[in-house]
């Protein structure tokens, strides 16, 4: 659109292993958007605020047991209760950075075994990220930073197979970066992606759906 309320927000998604990088590149980015003066936020998942996600972060950390399908869907479930709202505010010229999204979900699930398409189906109709962010990053090197906390999935024989099933994800939208690189290099190539998906969504480029 050509006045500045038709302009859309872009949906980024940042994903990778545990230790990747991506939570603190996240940040940045929200800093240099909303530096360059775009309306920008910064969004996790699971997000751990809501009612079923108080569930997903009891089963992460280990004091409750959850079945694997179960679990699975209350991480989707927590995906579809923030849809509305995700639109709402993409369509109303915010961007989104989305610090893991769908990716997580089916990673993370197939890596213990769980069908693949069983594991992508309850994502499908969710919003389809613009860019998704791969921080890159070989499981020994995640383990070697250290800083695993105690949570369920922090174990390196785990976060291989997950590495594993991430490379089956990926798609046209997806940027894979090296996340061995100095900090700041890995912080300058994201800033020039972002900023050149945010000015692409912001000449109306349309929404989509996952999984597409
Ligand atoms: N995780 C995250 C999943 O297993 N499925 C999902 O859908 C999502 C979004 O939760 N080890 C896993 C990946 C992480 C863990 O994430 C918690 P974080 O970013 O450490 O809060």
């Amino acid at each position: 659109g050509s006045n500045s309320e038709s302009k859309r927000g872009a949906l980024i998604v940042l994903e990778g292993l545990d230790r990747s990088g991506k939570t603190s590149q996240s940040s940045k980015l929200l800093t240099y958007l909303e530096g360059l003066g775009h309306s920008a936020e910064l969004w996790r998942f699971p997000d751990r605020s809501t009612n079923v996600g108080q569930m997903i972060s009891m089963y992460l950390s280990n004091k409750s047991q959850l079945d694997d399908h179960t679990i699975h869907l209350l991480f989707s479930a927590n995906r579809w209760e923030k849809r509305s709202l995700m639109e709402t505010k993409l369509k109303t010229g915010t961007t989104l950075i989305v610090d893991r999204y769908s990716y997580s979900g089916v990673a993370f699930s197939s890596a213990k075994g769980l069908d693949l398409e069983w594991c992508k189906a309850p994502e499908i109709g969710l919003l389809s990220p613009d860019l998704v962010l791969y921080l890159d990053i070989q499981p020994e090197k995640a383990a070697e930073r250290g800083g695993y906390g105690g949570e369920r999935y922090e174990q390196l024989e785990f976060q291989k197979k997950v590495a594993k099933c991430y490379q089956g994800l990926h798609d046209a939208s997806w940027k894979i970066i090296d996340a061995c690189q100095p900090i700041e290099d890995i912080e300058k190539q994201l800033q020039e992606i972002v900023l050149d998906c945010v000015l692409t969504c912001q000449k109306g480029k349309p929404l989509s759906n996952l999984w597409s």
